[in-house]
């Protein structure tokens, strides 16, 4: 029989770390009631359970507290939104992407938006897509030309979500959609190329 060694990513370790501590909790829990002999000393030891419990959640609630405070402060919005250096609109709908170098009408219609699945855009530049859908939930994703992600957002049926990438290395760019769309979902794809 071999070993399967997981690598350790940050879910493995959360996993593990799960594992530990709920190890921990029983063997105390058992070694606690392991060592009260009579009735008097599993209640006393209940009672010492409870007290461990209290302070395990104080101390949770306390720590998913700050973890939740430091961490809200560094989400990307709207603090690092800055003005574009340009605009680009990109619809997305079964089973293609329409992206066009310009923002458009709240009341435009989206289906005959004359986007194209291909667009050329400055390298060193804010970039600022402007993603929606004409039909369901789709994910404008971008990948680099090592099929790295590299940033991506959903795109919603009468939503704007705006997301602002700077490119910084010039080449070919690939959008895929990350959000199961139907049976053609894989096909979605749009080129981006940086010039
Ligand atoms: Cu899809």
């Amino acid at each position: 029989m071999s070993l399967v060694i997981l690598p350790l990513t940050i879910q493995t370790t959360a996993a593990l770390v799960s594992l530990l501590g709920t190890l921990l909790v029983v063997s105390v829990v058992v070694y606690l009631f392991k060592t009260s002999s009579d009735y008097e000393e599993k209640s006393s030891a209940k009672a010492k359970v409870y007290r461990m419990r209290d302070r395990y959640f104080l101390g949770l609630a306390l720590t998913i507290l700050i973890v939740l405070i430091t961490s809200l402060s560094m989400l990307p919005y709207p603090k690092f939104h800055k003005n574009p250096d340009s605009v680009v609109t990109v619809v997305a709908m079964q089973w293609l992407w329409k992206m066009a170098p310009e923002a458009i009408a709240a009341d435009q219609d989206l289906v005959a938006f004359a986007g194209k699945n291909e667009i050329t855009l400055p390298v060193d530049k804010l970039i600022e897509f402007r993603v929606t859908s004409a039909d369901v939930n789709h994910n404008f994703a971008i990948y680099n030309s090592k099929g790295t992600l590299i940033a991506q957002t959903q795109a919603m049926p009468k939503y704007y979500n705006n997301l602002q990438y700077k490119f910084t290395e010039k080449g070919e760019y690939e959008v895929l959609c990350l959000e199961y769309c139907g049976m053609p979902h894989a096909y979605m794809v749009a080129k981006i190329h940086i010039e």
